[in-house]
């Protein structure tokens, strides 16, 4: 995949594609380049089989800050937003992509995580957040309603109630408060962040990638479904599971008593 984008570094570590959203100086607010590199970037790690888990984070203090506020001022006066539904189908893009992955893709968050970028967060598989983290729901601070996601990703975390809370007061979610509620899988002292993060994201690249994959169409999809479609489901998927390498070569290994190394094929 390209490496050149205007405001993401790419980074690869093995099976691990790091994305950083990088416009430090606006606490990587989301202009219309970065929403549209995101997607690409997304997109093209799904395709790419050297790619086995991804981390989208952010550079300096924050993940993100939400959409840039100046540039949509900016793009409302010019004409270049014409209607700001049209416009948030650009997040959708990168919420579908991350979703549709068929591959771990990790939100590790350290600092503030507003608005759309606290969403995009949400839409990721797991979450890994510093201790400095700052979860926003921002989106009624100026009077909009949470996009890209938010009213779908945040009831299934949290809870109803918590979400309303999130959604109508705006308030911060400290990383420590959001693992308490199940918003993110685990915080960690900001010290021990990039240490933890390279350890959760590398076990996952190393694992049974077309098993992950398949975990990941059973959770979403069972999220929708009666009993009956899933159970359908999981059958049709442990069929395609059953004829992996990983499998096959995971039960020699049990049966030797030796660790398993996963190919990802
Ligand atoms: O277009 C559509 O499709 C509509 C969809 C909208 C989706 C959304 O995301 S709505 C929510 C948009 N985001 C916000 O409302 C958050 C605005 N920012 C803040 O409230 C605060 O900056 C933070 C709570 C995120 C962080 O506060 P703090 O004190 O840590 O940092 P700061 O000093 O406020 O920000 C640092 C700089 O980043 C500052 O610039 P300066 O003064 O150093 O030149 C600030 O203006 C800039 N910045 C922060 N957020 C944004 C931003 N610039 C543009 N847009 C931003 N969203």
């Amino acid at each position: 995949m390209r490496t050149d984008f205007q405001h993401l570094l790419i980074h690869q570590d093995g099976g691990v594609l790091t994305i950083t959203m990088n416009r430090p100086e606006v606490l990587n607010a989301f202009n219309s380049a970065l929403i549209d590199e995101l997607g690409e970037a997304v997109e093209a790690a799904a395709q790419d089989e050297a790619v086995r888990c991804v981390v989208l984070t952010g550079a300096g203090r924050a993940f993100g800050s939400g959409q840039d506020l100046r540039s949509l001022v900016e793009g409302r006066s010019s004409g270049a937003i014409s209607t700001v539904s049209e416009h948030v189908q650009k997040y959708h893009r990168v919420v579908l992509a991350i979703r549709n992955m068929p591959k771990p893709v990790i939100a590790a968050v350290r600092g503030v995580a507003a608005g759309i970028s606290c969403n995009i967060a949400l839409a990721c598989d797991m979450r890994i957040a510093a201790d400095d983290a700052r979860f926003i729901e921002a989106f009624a601070r100026i009077g909009l309603v949470p996009d890209g996601g938010g009213g779908y990703f945040l009831p299934r975390l949290v809870g109803v109630g918590k979400a309303m809370e999130m959604a109508m007061l705006a308030d911060e979610v400290s990383g420590p408060e959001a693992e308490r509620i199940g918003l993110v899988n685990k915080c960690v002292p900001v010290e021990e962040f990039e240490e933890a993060t390279r350890a959760f994201a590398q076990r996952l690249a190393n694992g049974p990638t077309r098993a992950y994959g398949l975990i990941k169409k059973l959770i979403y999809t069972s999220a929708e479904s009666d009993l009956q479609t899933s159970l359908r489901l999981e059958g049709e998927l442990q069929d395609i599971a059953f004829e992996t390498e990983d499998h096959q070569n995971a039960v020699v290994a049990f049966l030797q008593k030796r660790p398993p190394k996963y190919k990802g094929r």
